[in-house]
């Protein structure tokens, strides 16, 4: 008999967003600050002269709508704005072996840093120093390695375009292209798959788009939790009556019904608007297997229509102008059969005939899409034939129609656009070069993945984090950390404690930052930070609380304050390009021509979209032409051992990324507690196990993430969940995209034992 813990387990009835959404953000505000500042704090967030929302990177409308209210946001926002402290008696009281004992939750939780921290091994705690003598000991260090390419920039996509731009010149000035970053791990199958297949690594739609479609699908992302405002869009497109088709191996309240906490009749009538009209639970890993299938039935039709006489279902001409690759695409489509599809997708021919059905009768389709497509082994593959099927029917530079990736991190789009690449290109460097006078290094530097990988095996010695928690959101802790703790330097730029930071080494110094929330003033005033959302949109972001401390300073500040330091003979006037932000932009522009009268645009109310050729059918690729791009293949997880479950690893509604601010799953049905994995509730009989029975998880290599609770779920047979991070010791550094780098946290080869 196995043992039974069901505390905290119960199925949640209601409809996303309501009066529990309300009920959340109360709870959260109460938890997190005083009660001054937080009207003030919510009010501004994405408005005209605010803040942009720390939380997601969906567009808001033109940014001039009265607060567009969201439960996630809210969180992000109090978690920040929090009235916590960890100031030096913290530390003093607590030495970093206590700390590293305390949960991910209860690191954040203690609150806001007050100033920069050095690691004293002696006492083993960190000790509060100056900035002057933080800066000279990084100085030092980085001064010290004997290689630049010793050294690894990592970035988290909450820092600004300004912060960015400056961030990637240190380094390029130092001289390494080392740029792990958080999109290595999150949309790189978007940045490398669909420049190939279209001429841009981006989405092509806007958000006035949505008013268009006649048909949304929503592929492997989950707005509900993680682009809540998303909702609000996907409400009026059902409203309108056009379809909504999801693929998702579980089934999400966010995707099936939704309380607008903004329409006043919903809320006092309880009632709710269904989102989905047609859900499908495809397999963990079988979206290519569903994707070729929908191309093969698309085919079928448009043969058996040009057969009748008809003008056949794709677009022709559109075909014939813009693309190339046809032949090959339907030769690849052909030789699959309808026994492997339906059992590679976990999905029916029927049903996926009909998703293709209603892909061919809508005459404008938005795919959209998040993790459940790009971070697996074959997640570039998988983007391209999502581009392949929008490309067979024109579905790209007219209103309504288009692709559209769900990014993470409210900047990691803009973070790549100012130059946060490892890969970065001729032109942009040559540029970099002629505007600063610095000659950048070309040698092609680190993912995350890969940096990880060096500071494991002791060729990278120094890591510098502008924002995020690499060790705790990469595969592989035991790798991460054996990295992490060989290192000669370790500088975490942040807002708050996290294990990251706990990874002491040689050197280690941690220097607490501004957040997107808090007043910015510099040497020329008070400043504003630019941002770049989902579908393109530049604007202004200002914040307006008082900051945590008086001893913070803004990331170009810390940026600027390292660069002076560690390199001596600079050529860049770091403290003149700080005092006004209009400068950074003016060398923005100088450096990336799209963002031409970049300072005058982003004053206008809502800011400016940029370029996106595809938008317009201009493709951005060598030949000039869109691409169907062949994947001769429907197994995602090729070259590995089948389970006899495949695992995927997801968000709760109560965290964000490493963050967890609570311990509720509220649309899942989970309270207090976040050791559960998900099974299909005839897969536990299949087993021998029962709803509630503690299970120990067994991954490739014996890996094992111990004692979870089985919770039977409506999720498609084959395929469980369970809670990033936790669920990351199961997955291997070496798990990942050859093509693209990202880690295949979303389908992994997995067994269940009774605990
Ligand atoms: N509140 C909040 N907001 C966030 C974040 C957060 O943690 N909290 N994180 C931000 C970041 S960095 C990112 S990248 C985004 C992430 O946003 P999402 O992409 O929505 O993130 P995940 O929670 O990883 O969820 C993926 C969804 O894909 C489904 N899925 C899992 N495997 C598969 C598969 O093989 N195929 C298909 N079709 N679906 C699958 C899961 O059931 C789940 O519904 O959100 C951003 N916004
Ligand atoms: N198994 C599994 N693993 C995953 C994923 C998954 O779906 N499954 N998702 C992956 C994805 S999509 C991503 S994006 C990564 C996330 O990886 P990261 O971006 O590295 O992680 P976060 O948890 O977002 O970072 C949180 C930390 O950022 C700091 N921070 C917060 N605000 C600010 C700020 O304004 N400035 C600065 N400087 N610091 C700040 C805080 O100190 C906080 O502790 O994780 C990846 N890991
Ligand atoms: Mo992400």
């Amino acid at each position: 008999m196995a043992d039974k813990d069901l505390d905290g387990v119960k199925p949640y009835e209601g409809p996303a967003g309501g009066w529990g959404a309300l009920r959340a953000v109360a709870l959260a505000v109460r938890g997190q600050m005083g009660a001054s500042t937080e009207t003030r704090a919510l009010l501004q967030m994405n408005q005209p002269d605010g803040f942009d929302c720390p939380g997601c990177a969906w567009p808001d409308p033109r940014h001039t709508s009265s607060f567009e209210f969201c439960e996630n946001g809210a969180k992000a926002v109090t978690w920040e704005a929090t009235a916590k402290r960890v100031d030096p008696a913290f530390f003093a009281e607590h030495s970093v072996t206590e700390l590293w004992s305390w949960s991910d939750y209860a690191l954040e939780d203690a609150g806001r840093l007050t100033q920069p921290l050095r690691y004293d091994a002696a006492s083993d705690h960190f000790v509060a120093i100056g900035w002057d003598e933080a800066f000279a000991r990084i100085g030092g260090a980085m001064q010290a390695m004997t290689d630049p390419n010793q050294m690894e920039f990592y970035t988290s996509g909450r820092a600004s375009n300004e912060a960015a731009f400056l961030y990637q010149l240190l380094a390029r000035e130092y001289g390494t292209n080392n740029f792990p970053d958080c999109s290595n791990m999150c949309h790189e199958a978007t940045s490398v798959g669909l420049p190939k297949s279209i001429g841009v690594g981006k989405g092509t739609v806007t958000l006035e788009d949505f008013d268009h479609a006649d048909a949304v699908f929503c592929i492997g992302h989950n707005p509900g939790t993680n682009h809540p405002r998303m909702l609000g869009t996907l409400r009026e497109v059902s409203r309108r009556g056009a379809s909504i088709v999801v693929a998702n191996p579980m089934r999400e309240r966010g995707l099936e019904r939704f309380q607008d906490p903004q329409a006043p009749v919903e809320m006092v009538t309880l009632g709710a608007t269904p989102i989905a009209s047609t859900y499908h639970l495809v397999k963990v890993g079988g979206d290519a297997a569903m994707l070729k299938g929908m191309m093969k039935a698309l085919f079928a039709a448009d043969a058996a229509d040009l057969a009748a006489g008809g003008d056949g279902l794709l677009d022709r001409a559109f075909i014939a102008k813009h693309t190339v690759g046809l032949e090959a695409l339907q030769a690849d489509i052909a030789a699959i059969g309808w026994a492997e599809i339906e059992q590679r997708s976990g999905l029916s021919r029927a049903a996926v005939e009909h998703m293709a059905r209603i892909y061919w009768s809508a005459e404008r389709v938005i795919i959209c899409y998040g993790m459940g497509i790009t971070q697996h082994r074959h997640g570039t593959e998988n983007v391209q034939q999502i581009a392949n099927l929008l490309l067979l029917r024109g579905n790209f530079g007219k209103p309504g129609a288009g692709i559209c990736p769900l990014r993470g991190h409210s900047n990691v789009q803009g973070d790549r656009t100012v130059g946060i690449t490892e890969i970065p290109a001729e032109p942009f460097l040559a540029r970099l070069d002629a505007t600063f006078g610095i000659a950048s290094p070309r040698a092609h530097g680190h993912n995350a993945v890969e940096a990880v990988a060096a500071m494991r095996d002791g060729s990278a010695k120094g890591f510098i984090g502008l924002g995020g928690n690499l060790a705790v959101a990469m595969s592989d802790p035991e790798a991460s950390f054996t990295a992490f703790r060989n290192l000669d330097l370790n500088v975490q730029i942040c807002t708050k404690l996290n294990r990251t930071c706990l990874l002491t080494a040689r050197e280690s110094i941690v220097l607490p930052c501004l957040g997107r929330t808090e007043q910015d003033v510099q040497a020329g005033g008070v400043q504003a930070v630019t941002v770049e959302d989902s579908m393109s949109m530049v604007h202004a972001s200002r914040g307006r609380l008082k900051p945590a401390s008086d001893d913070l300073r803004s990331e170009p500040a810390i940026i600027a304050g390292i660069g002076r330091a560690a390199l001596p003979r600079t050529v860049v006037d770091w403290d003149w390009l700080v005092a006004d932000y209009d400068r950074i932009r003016d060398k923005i522009e100088a450096v990336f021509p799209d963002f031409f009268d970049f300072n005058a645009r982003i004053r206008q109310p809502g800011g400016f979209r940029l370029r996106v050729g595809a938008s317009s059918r201009e493709w951005d690729t060598a030949d000039g032409k869109a691409h169907f791009l062949v994947f001769p293949s429907m197994d995602e997880d090729e070259g590995r051992d089948d389970g006899p479950l495949t695992l995927t690893t997801i968000r709760s509604h109560d965290q964000y990324n490493t963050t967890i601010y609570g311990l509720d799953d509220r649309y899942r049905g989970i309270s207090g507690r976040r050791d559960v994995i998900f099974v299909n509730a005839e897969d536990l009989a299949a087993l021998g196990l029962e709803h509630g029975d503690r299970v120990d998880v067994i991954g490739p290599s014996g890996r094992t993430l111990a004692r979870q609770t089985a919770v039977a779920h409506p999720i498609a047979r084959g395929s469980v969940a369970a809670y990033y991070p936790e669920a990351n010791c199961l997955i291997a550094l070496d798990d990942y995209d050859r093509r693209s780098g990202t880690p295949s946290y979303k389908s992994l080869p997995v067994s269940l034992r009774a605990a």
